[in-house]
């Protein structure tokens, strides 16, 4: 029987490459997100292209009824989720502390930690009950260093840093696998989404250097997925060659 990933933030950038990786890896999908047009178009490549069961599930992460009525909501065969990807996230401004906006830091926190949770307590349950699992958390350099304005994604990210650490020990009695991957500069919708639609301001965020790409992080995932079930890779730290801190990049 084909083992099942399920990805959360699945429409664009590292989530959505992590569906196209898993997929031709032969696993069935549950991929989630708020836009479900780009779910239901993703699904329908991937199934004919490499002849997988695909389950779309679209729900907004931040929304704990919306998470549970959606996951529990589905048929009984979905539960056996072999790995879990906790992708979906986002940055929201990047304005000093004394400065921050309300919303955009309900927004971050909701999605990056409190979305992660609730997503993570139904299906480590399933994961429980069928005995194995691994999970993969998104964290970000962000969740290893802060700099100037990152202030409240940076919390975020060191609270997944944190939530990796600590669902690794909940879990161990449970064989379940727990992972954390944290890249640097990698070029998705990702600066688009902190500035708000600002594509111009998004896009000198990757200039002058070679980012990594979303198919970077997502063979990244994959190699971390399938090593042999004895060993576990607890925690990746992943940069561009041209970056060597959160804010140390080398621009010709
Ligand atoms: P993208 O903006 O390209 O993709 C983000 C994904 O998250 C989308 O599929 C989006 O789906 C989903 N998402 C966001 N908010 C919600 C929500 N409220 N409910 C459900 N889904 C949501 O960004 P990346 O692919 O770059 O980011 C993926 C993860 O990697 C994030 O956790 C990010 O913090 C982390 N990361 C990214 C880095 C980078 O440089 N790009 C570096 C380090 C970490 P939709 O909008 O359809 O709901
Ligand atoms: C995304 C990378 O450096 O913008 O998490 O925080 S960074």
């Amino acid at each position: 029987m084909a083992k099942i990933a399920l990805i959360t933030g699945a429409t664009a950038g590292i989530g959505l490459a992590c569906a196209e990786v898993f997929a031709r890896e032969g696993f069935n999908l549950i991929l989630t997100g708020r836009r479900l047009d780009r779910l239901e178009q993703l699904a329908d490549k991937l199934n004919k292209k490499y002849n997988v069961e695909i389950a779309v599930s679209s729900f907004d992460i931040r929304n704990r009824e919306q998470v549970i009525e959606n996951l529990e909501g589905l048929p009984a065969k979905w539960r056996k989720v072999n790995v879990l990807v906790n992708n979906a996230g986002l940055s929201q401004g990047l304005d000093p502390i004394q400065n921050g906006n309300y919303d955009d830091w309900d927004t971050m926190i909701d999605t990056n930690i409190k979305g992660l949770l609730y997503v993570s307590r139904i299906v480590s349950n399933w994961m429980i009950e069928h005995g194995k699992g691994h999970i993969i958390n998104l964290g970000s350099i962000a969740g290893k260093e802060v700099y100037a304005n990152g202030n409240v994604y940076c919390a975020t990210k060191h609270a997944v840093d944190a939530l990796n650490k600590g669902m690794r020990i909940d879990l161990l009695p449970h064989g379940i696998k727990v992972t954390a991957i944290h890249p640097g500069a990698v070029e998705t919708e990702f600066s688009e989404v902190r500035f708000k639609g600002d594509k111009e301001r998004a896009k000198k965020v990757y200039e002058g250097f070679e980012p990594l790409v979303a198919a970077d992080i997502a063979e990244t995932i994959w190699f971390v997925a399938s090593r042999p079930a004895h060993v576990n890779i607890n925690d990746l730290v992943i940069m561009p060659t041209a970056q060597a801190t959160a804010t140390n990049i080398f621009r010709q």
